[in-house]
């Protein structure tokens, strides 16, 4: 084989390989949403599927933040009510085990977003990502209270519904 085609063939598998990689990435299960929902049937979702539910923003301070950022996510009740949520709580557990209960009513007396990005960016777990617990923190004063810092899930994995 010429040296050539050898530097064709090395190439296109580089390549090929690249665009697995990049699938795998798109395609990985970053949460899951089990308990009270639709059959009793946990669903899986990637980012790009939580997002395609339509997504809000926050722009906010917070416990871990001191200059405001803005995250970006799926308000939690879009997501509860996609996944047919009967509950009256939710338990969100994190990457590192990390669990914390969440009276559903929180979702939509202060608009509480799943954020999947933040200043517009994809969230490695080391940023405390890929999904993390946002209440309006700047906006209602009375939920920089430590009960709310706490209830601010963060490398969320899953959720339960109660
Ligand atoms: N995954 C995960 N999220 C978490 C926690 C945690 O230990 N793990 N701590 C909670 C608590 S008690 C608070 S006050 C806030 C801020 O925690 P930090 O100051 O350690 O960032 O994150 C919340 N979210
Ligand atoms: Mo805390």
């Amino acid at each position: 084989m010429s040296l050539f085609l050898k530097a064709l063939l090395v190439g296109a598998t580089l390549m090929l390989g690249g665009i697995s990689a990049q699938a795998a990435d798109s395609d990985k299960v970053v949460l899951t949403v089990s308990g009270k929902v639709t059959n009793g049937e946990a669903v899986d979702f990637t980012v790009a599927e939580l997002e395609a539910l339509g997504t809000s923003t926050i722009t906010t301070t917070s416990p871990w933040e001191t200059d405001p950022v803005t995250f970006e996510g799926v308000p939690i009740a879009a997501l509860l009510l996609a996944v047919g949520a009967t509950g009256d709580a939710a338990a969100v557990v994190a990457l590192n085990k990390y669990r914390t209960e969440i009276p559903v009513s929180d979702f939509t007396d202060h608009g509480v977003i799943l954020a999947s990005k933040k200043n517009g960016e994809r969230m490695p777990i080391s940023d405390k990502g890929p999904l993390l617990v946002v209440y309006p923190f700047d906006d209602k004063p009375e939920l920089n209270t430590e009960i709310y810092h706490s209830r601010s899930a963060w490398q969320v994995r899953g959720i339960i519904i109660e």
